[in-house]
């Protein structure tokens, strides 16, 4: 529980959001796309099949996936293993989602650098995640990319994360956002010691895409998510749950696992960490949401 939380602050765990700029991704296929994107134009990636609104905004295009709307369970089922699970997994339950859209990529330093002027990063490179980066100043960036857009961009809750990384209506089943294989989805580390790690952060789209088209939600940075954490998950049959109240752990939950000093189990799926929301690290980014409208 607190410890958790503390522990997770140690290893310097965050979370990162993604959105992409799509001419400048090796990876990307959606982005053919030449037209004035400002008011959202939809098409089929060719790769991923799935349908994409691009967003342009301060001259970066913005690709959010479109997430059908479903259930799941929510929690530690099996395929997460019976040794990985931490206990704030392991009240599964029943969650329904609405249609959303959720960033094909986390949040690039080309986007934040666009939008706020600045970069964060200790890793620089337009095309890999803005880390360095706290749950309040991604809120921050968000406010400012709205304010520019006039669109309504946020975080995603926990629930429509997990969700999306599971693969949404499409799920697999698989214990890592797409993939049984870590070293086919992820950029992690499986670390021994803490003292013991080297690497980075990449460019996003390098690895393979979950079953819904969306890159790097296990590994990479981790992302923040708009819940305040709690340690145990409560309730059952939820639509669209959001936790807005902090209690006394005041942490926001971010998800995903990250290229740094975390070994393969942080990057499953139901994995849940939660950090304090002035919190950064270069480990941390996010990936935008933005509703269904
Ligand atoms: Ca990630
Ligand atoms: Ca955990």
């Amino acid at each position: 529980m607190k410890a958790l939380v503390l522990s997770a602050l140690a290893v310097g765990m965050l979370s990162a959001c993604a959105h992409k700029q799509s001419t400048s991704q090796t990876n990307d296929s959606a982005t053919n796309c030449t037209e004035n994107a400002k008011d959202g134009v939809e098409k089929t990636d060719s790769i991923t099949g799935a349908t994409i609104k691009t967003f342009n905004v301060a001259g970066v295009d913005i690709d959010m996936v479109k997430v059908d709307g479903g259930q799941f369970k929510m929690g530690a089922t099996p395929e997460q293993g019976t040794k990985d699970p931490d206990p704030d997994e392991k009240n599964i339950h029943n969650v329904t989602i609405s249609t959303f859209y959720l960033g094909k990529y986390e949040v690039t330093q080309k986007l934040w650098t666009a939008v706020m002027g600045n970069n964060p990063s200790v890793y620089t490179n337009d095309n890999a995640p803005v880390e360095m980066v706290s749950w309040e100043d991604c809120e921050t960036f968000i406010n400012k990319l709205n304010s520019i857009s006039k669109l309504n961009f946020r975080m995603p809750t926990e629930a429509e994360w997990e969700f999306a990384a599971r693969g949404g209506v499409k799920s697999k089943n698989y214990k890592y956002s797409g993939s049984n294989k870590l070293d086919e989805v992820g950029w992690y580390i499986e670390a021994t010691t803490d003292d013991e790690i080297e690497g980075e952060p990449h460019e996003v789209g390098l690895k393979k895409p979950n079953e819904i088209g969306i890159y790097d939600m296990s590994g990479n940075v981790w992302e923040w998510c708009q819940d305040w954490y709690r340690d145990q998950y409560e309730g059952d049959n939820l639509t669209d749950p959001l936790v807005t109240e902090p209690n006394n752990l005041r942490a926001r939950c971010f998800r995903g696992g990250s290229w740094y000093g975390n070994s393969a189990r942080y990057c499953r799926t139901a994995n849940r960490s939660g950090n304090f929301p002035d919190y950064k690290s270069h480990v941390g980014g996010l990936r935008l949401a933005i509703n269904d409208k």
